[in-house]
């Protein structure tokens, strides 16, 4: 098949395409169902070491997570080049499936982690996505998690706020980011809006 008969029936098959969008697919009113965070990035070179100084040096956060009965569930480390930061999760001893994941805005993991307060939101920011929004962390059947995500919703100064610090939470349920489609009125409620209805907190980390 020539060149010159292929390109018209890509450019027919884009078409069809086009027209072909759902009709019943309604877009989502309520800001913040698209977490500006993106997953994907390879984790940064670990150099083993603590961060040299000097030039163009990134910062680096560690924190050990403590599940619901006080054992360790694994870890979490910050990464920040002063833009972006890229958080990286190794958890273990979780139900499978995938569970909400935030920074909240107090730096403290007692009792029922609610120590910990609410999402974390950064000076100046409002609303939805919380600056603490991250991608959701999907457990393996093992009970095991590995996550890496890069975001721009906070720097590594931002985890290290006044003298509180934060926490990273890992919730019991899967977040739905508030995203809840309008043709199930009523809109999503204040509980929903902060908390993404991602349940109980069973693991957290204080970060400082
Ligand atoms: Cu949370």
């Amino acid at each position: 098949m020539s060149l010159r008969v292929v390109a018209p029936m890509v450019a027919l098959a884009a078409a069809g395409l086009t027209a072909c969008s759902p009709p019943n697919q309604e877009a989502s009113d309520v800001p913040g169902t698209t977490p500006a965070v993106w997953t994907g990035m390879a984790a940064p070179a670990d150099h083993g070491s603590e961060d040299h100084g000097g030039e163009g040096a990134s910062s680096r956060l560690n924190t050990v997570l403590k599940g619901a009965d006080g054992k360790a569930a694994g870890t979490a480390t910050f990464v920040g080049d002063g833009e972006t930061v890229v958080v990286t999760v190794a958890a273990n001893g979780l139900e499978p499936g995938f569970h909400g994941l935030h920074i909240h805005s107090v730096g403290s993991c007692e009792g029922d982690f609610t120590s910990a307060g609410g999402h974390l939101q950064v000076a100046g920011h409002t609303g939805h996505p919380a600056s603490g929004d991250l991608p959701s962390l999907f457990v393996r059947e093992d009970g095991t998690a590995n996550l890496t995500a890069t975001t721009d919703a906070f720097t590594i100064e931002d985890l290290q706020n006044d003298d509180k610090g934060t926490a990273i939470v890992v919730h019991a349920g899967a977040d739905n980011f508030a995203n809840i489609p309008t043709r199930y009125a009523p809109a999503p409620d204040q509980a929903t809006l902060d908390t993404g209805d991602a349940g109980a907190r069973v693991a957290c980390g204080v970060i400082k």
